[in-house]
């Protein structure tokens, strides 16, 4: 018996040893903001979390306490009841009820933390589908990989394509809804460059997920360039280099739902003009390489089963092909 009584503790420990280990494994950290609105909403959880971690040890403490010292011991007599005390139970009434006033206080002026829009504020329409984001910048359209340039202003527009989605980087911004029909808007201004990682934080079917994307804060330059290219359609070049892909292309009418600028303006899927300038496919899932693109392109479904990138019938020399082809779409 007492054995047994030590086995469920033992389990009930290492329960609680892997929350904090799978908090430090987790792909982001959502309590270190690197904007203005992240900052505020990393204060808000540190201050909630220091509440209530006092509390714990408060309620911990004083549980073991009474455990211990008010233990039964042999031969002692039932201690008497005890109906009601006024006083205490206005304190414990008392205390929680100030406290969540304040936090409530501290909310309201937290979410209050909204910069009015700058002139030269850079618009960006993100859209969620299922199960992947697509990007609208002035002059050219992108997938899964957003790029923001540092000390300008991003003026979000979040729009859904099909379900509610909610978009959320969180050492950038809050989250942010997405709802088929309304536009809702979101702005912050990237402080540091480098890259950070965000997900869909609303369930919207099965591959949830696997619908993370990455921002890159680019300094300003770096991004002009990089808007520039992806702005600019594909080579004659590349394209006379690839015949045979583009055939397979057109005959496997992957066009249908993709586009690529002078190819094909398929709207169903990510837009695969600057596929080769990306570092992951399928909203994460995969590494961008010519071996995970070929062996994508024949069977998406093995990497993320119930997406809507069908199974292709295609030789694996076909296949790798086609990925050639992509890769070099930069
Ligand atoms: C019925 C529509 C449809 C057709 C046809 C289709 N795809 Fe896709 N494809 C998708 C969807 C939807 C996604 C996004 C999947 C996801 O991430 O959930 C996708 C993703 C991709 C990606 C990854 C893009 C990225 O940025 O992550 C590549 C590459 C791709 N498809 C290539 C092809 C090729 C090559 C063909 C033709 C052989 C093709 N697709 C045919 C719907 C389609
Ligand atoms: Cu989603």
């Amino acid at each position: 018996m007492r054995r047994r009584r030590l086995a469920g503790f033992a389990a009930a420990l290492v329960v609680l040893a892997c929350w904090p280990a799978a908090a430090l494994a987790a792909p982001f950290w959502p309590v270190s903001g690197q904007t203005l609105q992240a900052r505020s909403i990393s204060w808000l959880f540190w201050l909630v979390m220091a509440i209530a971690g006092l509390f714990l040890l408060v309620v911990l403490g004083t549980l073991l306490y009474v455990i211990v010292a008010f233990r039964g011991r042999e031969g002692q007599p039932d201690p008497r009841p005890v109906y009601g005390h006024l006083r205490l139970e206005m304190w414990w009434a008392g205390i929680p009820f100030a406290i969540l006033v304040a936090v409530f206080i501290f909310t309201v002026r937290e979410v209050g933390v909204e910069t009015a829009i700058a002139p030269d504020a850079l618009p960006i329409t993100l859209i969620g589908h299922q199960w992947w984001w697509e990007f609208q910048y002035p002059g050219a359209v992108s997938a899964n990989e957003l790029h923001v340039p540092v000390g300008r202003q991003v003026r979000l527009q979040l729009l859904s394509a099909d379900v509610v989605h909610n978009f959320w980087v969180p050492e950038l911004a809050g989250k942010e809804q997405m709802v088929p029909g309304q536009t809702n808007l979101w702005t912050f201004t990237p402080e540091q460059p480098g890259r950070y990682d965000g997900a869909c934080a609303e369930y919207c079917g099965t591959q949830h997920g696997w619908m993370r994307l990455t921002v890159f804060a680019d300094a300003p330059a770096d991004f002009d360039r990089w808007l520039a290219g992806q702005g600019q359609p594909v080579s004659q070049q590349v394209l006379s280099q690839h015949q045979d892909a583009l055939r397979l292309y057109t005959a496997n009418a992957c066009g249908a739902c993709h586009a690529i600028s002078g190819v094909s303006n398929g709207k169903a899927a990510p837009d695969l003009t600057h596929l080769g300038s990306r570092s992951t496919i399928g909203a994460g899932v995969l590494q961008n390489t010519p071996d995970n693109l070929a062996a994508w392109i024949q069977d998406a479904q093995q990497f993320k089963p119930g997406s809507y990138m069908p199974k292709f019938r295609l030789s694996d020399a076909d296949a790798r092909q086609l990925a050639a082809f992509l890769e070099d779409l930069r």
